[in-house]
């Protein structure tokens, strides 16, 4: 989502940091561009404006144009103020209450019944009880959505008949919790076309019954500025805690998530990046600002590796590596492991400095790339992925043949193992850079 964006800011700053002194026009310059930039990306223009003078008024300070280091102070200037843009409102999920009461409302198709299920997902990986309640009497099939969803995940789901009032569900949904020992009860209520007086009422009776600790308000981030209206409306009608973004892997330009905290003050407390249930992130502006201006998100990255690589082949491969025997059989392995944490692109973009190759991977991804790869390992012997020194011109054309593909292929695959062996070696070397990488295969 914030691929343009970050795109052309990563090129701004790279000017700058490209350069020995920095004049005040060079940063006039800039914001200039970062402004552009900004607008483009649909960022509300009132936050533009205020976002371009606080960064500027940093960035002339004589201390730091007289500096050597005047364009990477100015980078972290920008960073700094993404972060506090980020920050807005109440930032913790709140969790008080036995069972505590998580709310979710909004907008009609924005995600709420995908997302109480991945947040409930994202709780019991924290240890905790939730009940599903499906709050929505006019729709049978929302209910159903939601039981398929709690199946699938082995979390249960509290449902009444049709047409049962709204607010005799959600209490019914706490009493089913106190009898199952559930301690979370999450509503995923009814959304409608429009901001109606109807949904204010109904949301605000819910209040009045359960007391949700937590609002969250979900938004489409793909409607844009759209979205951030949306929240300014449901924030002045009902007690909003907090909001949910959604659909940030849509391809809209990231204008909904930089300026919705700023505009509304409500702090944005996940994001939904992807249909499938694991695919919600805790909200952190620090990572995010990374990530947007191309610096990466190793926290991020780390964490889907605990989640997604099975710990015992990332130790094994960790031996491998202090041994140097990263072997082309290790690669397959490898690429089928990377490929389960997320979409490639999206993978990159959180590695520091990877960030101008994520659109390219992701394309050779799209291109099938990562297949022919395969399809050139498995067309080698067992002797040959261990020890790819042997692959002479005749077997590197055979290898081709068996693969349906081209010598230059072949090579370049070959190449390309030889240069990530060397890498993996660097990065297992001694020092910080070591605990990023057992990290990032899987191991705390
Ligand atoms: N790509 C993507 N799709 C999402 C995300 N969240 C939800 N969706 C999709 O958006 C559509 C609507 O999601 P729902 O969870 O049914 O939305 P809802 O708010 O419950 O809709 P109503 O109950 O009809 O108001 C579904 O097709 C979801 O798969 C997300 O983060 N990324
Ligand atoms: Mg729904």
């Amino acid at each position: 989502m914030f691929d343009s964006l970050s795109e052309r800011l990563r090129k701004t700053l790279a000017d700058l940091t490209g350069r020995g002194r920095v004049s005040e026009a060079d940063v006039d310059a800039a914001m200039r561009e970062i402004r552009l930039s900004l607008l483009e990306a649909d960022v509300n223009f009132k936050v533009v404006k205020d976002f371009i003078a606080r960064v500027r008024e940093k960035a002339v300070g004589a201390e730091i144009l007289q500096s050597l280091t005047a364009g990477q102070q100015i980078v972290k200037i920008v960073h700094d103020e993404l972060v506090t843009l980020l920050s807005a409102g109440d930032r913790n999920f709140h969790l008080t209450g036995n069972p505590a009461v998580v709310s979710m409302v909004g907008l009609q198709g924005s995600g709420k019944t995908t997302t109480a299920a991945k947040l409930a997902r994202h709780l019991v990986r924290g240890g905790r009880r939730p009940l599903l309640v499906a709050a929505d009497p006019y729709r049978p099939a929302a209910a159903d959505q939601l039981e398929t969803l709690g199946k699938a995940l082995d979390i249960p789901v509290h449902r009444a008949p049709a047409g049962t009032p709204v607010v005799d569900i959600a209490r019914g949904g706490l009493e089913a919790a106190r009898k199952g020992a559930r301690d979370v009860v999450i509503l995923d209520t009814a959304g409608r076309l429009t901001i109606d007086q109807d949904l204010m009422d109904e949301i605000a009776a819910v209040d009045a019954a359960v007391h949700p600790v937590e609002t969250l308000l979900v938004v489409d981030a793909m409607t844009g500025q759209e979205a951030v209206n949306v929240a300014t409306a449901f924030h002045e009608a009902v007690p909003v805690t907090g909001l949910v973004l959604t659909k940030i892997d849509g391809d809209a330009r990231g204008g909904a998530a930089l300026s919705i905290g700023a505009v509304t003050g409500l702090a944005v407390k996940f994001m939904g990046t992807g249909e499938k249930t694991d695919a919600l992130e805790v909200f952190h502006p620090d990572r995010l600002a990374g990530r947007i201006l191309g610096m990466g998100d190793v926290m991020t990255l780390v964490e889907r590796a605990q989640e997604h690589v099975d710990a015992a082949s990332a130790a094994k491969l960790e031996e491998k590596l202090r041994k140097s025997q990263f072997t082309l059989e290790d690669f397959l392995e490898q690429i089928q492991q990377v490929q389960k944490m997320g979409p490639m692109g999206q993978l990159m973009s959180m590695i520091p400095g990877m960030g101008g190759m994520a659109k390219e991977a992701q394309d050779a991804v799209d291109r099938g790339d990562l297949r022919r790869v395969e399809a050139i390992i498995r067309s080698m012997t067992p002797r040959e992925r261990r020890d790819p020194t042997i692959l002479n011109g005749s077997r590197r054309r055979r290898i081709a043949a068996g693969a349906g593909t081209d010598l230059t292929e072949v090579n370049r695959l070959i190449k390309q193992h030889a240069e990530l062996s060397k890498l993996m070696k660097q990065l297992s070397g001694p020092g910080g850079r070591r605990a990023a990488m057992s990290g990032l295969m899987g191991r705390r």
